[in-house]
């Protein structure tokens, strides 16, 4: 659905594309049943309000088919609708082989990035486009919500715990920055916690990586 998600934020992958489609699948469902109900209560509001002949309203001792129908259709929806998210729960956490490890610890507050050659960096979040990258999350204090609105995925960073969610940008995006809050509230400085994820070409990333990790060693002293 290209450009008719402009009030979104980008959609940087295909699973952030999918998951827009499923958000308007879901969208389209409640606003049918939103018109539905409002018409039904303005029509029964008009209708059948109190009249000077009748004063008393008349006993209704409930309908088993419109009870039925009412329990089974609602039913049938719901199921329709876990039934279409949950295959994108597992794919989120379940990444393509080899991808590039990045470890997400929350602090009190900013976002720690540990890269796979042990460059360490705080809010400073650069992933390769082309390639998976698997995020492992977790918190040293209390929870904080490592959230991505381009990828469209949230997931608590949980302390004692482990969870992990996997994205993978397009070359087109190369160059190109998006936010990345923290949207658990964790504390008094919370609506700081934010870091920003840059799109790299991969020889550009491996390039950073490195020349960090060696800023980071001759700033440390080792
Ligand atoms: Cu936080």
């Amino acid at each position: 659905m290209p450009n008719v998600a402009s009030w979104l934020p980008p959609a940087l992958t295909q699973m952030a594309q999918r998951v827009d489609s499923l958000f308007y699948i879901v969208l389209g469902i409640v606003a049918a049943f939103f018109v539905i109900v409002e018409v039904l209560l303005i029509t029964f509001l008009i209708r059948y309000r109190r009249t000077r002949k009748n004063r008393t309203g008349k006993g209704v001792h409930g309908n088993n088919l419109f009870e039925i129908i009412w329990t089974l259709v609602p039913t049938v929806i719901l199921v329709f609708m876990g039934v279409i998210s949950v295959k994108y729960v597992y794919a989120q956490q379940t990444p393509p082989p080899h991808p590039v490890v990045i470890k997400v610890t929350g602090h009190m507050w900013y976002w720690e990035f540990q890269y796979p050659n042990g460059l360490d960096t705080r809010n400073v979040l650069d992933v390769p486009a082309g390639q998976p990258v698997l995020f492992d999350i977790t918190s040293a204090d209390v929870i904080h919500g490592f959230y991505i609105p381009a990828v469209r995925v949230q997931q608590d960073a949980l302390p004692g715990r482990q969870t992990q969610f996997w994205m993978q940008a397009d070359t087109k995006d190369i160059g190109q920055s998006f936010p990345v809050p923290c949207d658990q509230f964790c504390g008094v400085d919370h609506s700081k916690m934010h870091a920003t994820m840059t799109v790299l070409s991969p020889s550009d990333f491996q390039q950073w990586e490195a020349s960090q990790l060696q800023k980071q060693k001759a700033s440390s002293g080792s």
